[in-house]
Order: C-alpha cells, then structure tokens, then sequence
C-alpha cells in the first residue's frame, strides 16, 4: 500500500495517522507540492483533482483524505473505527463534514496563510477556527470522543489541522476540553505527530 503525502499536509497526515492507527504496512510517497509535481501529468493521473492525499492500495486509488479513512476503516472490517448501525455512523459522518467543512475553512485555512503564504482574510479564517472550536468545546463536555464511546474516524479526521491551529495564529489555550482530546488522541497505540513548523503562534 502506498500513500503519497506532503509531510506538511494536515489532509495527508489525518490519512497517515489511521494507516499508522490500523497498524498497516505501507509506504509514503512524497510530493513535492513547491515544485508543483502534484499538477503533473504522472500525479494526476492518480487523482485528477492534483492533491494529496491519495492512496493505492495494490491498484485500487482512493483521493480526499476522509475517502481514505472510510476505505480503509471498511476494507478493514473496523467497525470500531467505522459503526455500520445508522445512528452510528451518521454521527461519524456528521464531524467528517465538520472536517471538510468548518475545519478546513477555518484552522487549516488560517495556517495556509502562515505556513503556506495563502492570500485568505487572517482575520475572516482565524474567526471562523474559533467558531468551530467554541462547537468543539462544548461538544466535548461530557464525552471523550466526538462521535462514540471510543475513537472513530471522525476523531481522526479532526485532528491534525486542529493540532497546529496555533501555526496558522489560533490560540487554543481557551479550550481546554478540545486540548484533552488532543491528548487523547496522542495516546493512541500507533499515533505519529504531524510535523511542527514554526509558524503564527507557534513561532514563540
Ligand atoms: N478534500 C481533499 C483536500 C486535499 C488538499 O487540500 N490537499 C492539499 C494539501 S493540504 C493539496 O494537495 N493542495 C494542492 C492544490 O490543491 O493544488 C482531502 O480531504 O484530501
């Protein structure tokens, strides 16, 4: 199995992070995004969208990171990751949305700015990370885990642009419920950190 990454990627380090979590053997492939290798002809013909995440699984392509998860949750029959039940797996979906949604448009938004020189408003995405996370906090008032009684890959897909929001200017010391389950999720047998830059908040 192959997964080609960017090590800065928090879309390619939330892929990542569950092969690792599954214990799966793999490779990482490395694209160089600064030189453009993802807008390649070889590249996209692996995903015609142009951006990692991507993964092969012995010829079977999957693009989107929150895709991956899912095939890999299914392949892999984990429904502990993955519940099958409607109920459960409506809840999983729900905060995959939230990752595609409020995350990507407000923490990972805001560190594109920073880490990446994105042209977006700091002031407009930096609002929208502390909306979301204000969500979050409160969500997580009386449970460990945003959509079970245990991990999924929901938890997993919220991680890693929520990890470094601090790089893109979003101070998370106001929400000490949302760093707890970072933590948690930390503690997982299996866990590998997304790279740290020194950018925003993190530059101190
Ligand atoms: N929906 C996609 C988004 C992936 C994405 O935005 N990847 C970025 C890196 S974090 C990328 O490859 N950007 C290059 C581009 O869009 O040109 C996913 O969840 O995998």
């Amino acid at each position: 199995m192959k997964l080609y990454h960017h090590p800065l990627s928090g879309h390619a380090h939330r892929a990542r992070l569950f092969v690792s979590l599954l214990g799966l053997p793999h490779e990482l492939v490395e694209i160089d995004l600064k030189s453009g290798a993802h807008k390649q002809p070889a590249f996209l013909a692996l995903n015609g969208f142009g951006q990692v995440p991507v993964l092969d699984d012995d010829g079977t392509l999957v693009s989107d990171s929150n895709a991956i998860l899912v095939y890999l949750a299914k392949k892999n029959a984990r429904t502990d990751w993955l519940p099958e039940d409607a109920a459960g797996a409506a809840a999983v979906q729900r905060w995959l949305s939230v990752a595609a949604g409020e995350i990507a448009y407000g923490p990972a938004a805001a560190r594109l700015v920073t880490v990446f020189g994105a042209k977006f408003n700091p002031e407009e995405v930096i609002g929208r990370a502390h909306t979301i996370l204000g969500k979050l906090e409160a969500h997580l008032a009386n449970r460990d885990w945003v959509a079970s009684d245990r991990p999924t890959i929901a938890d997993v897909a919220l991680y890693s642009y929520l990890a470094r929001a601090p790089e893109g200017n979003v101070d998370l010391s106001g929400y000490p419920r949302v760093n707890a389950f970072l933590g948690r999720i930390e503690a997982l047998p299996g866990f590998v950190p997304f790279v740290k830059t020194a950018a925003g908040l993190a530059a101190a």
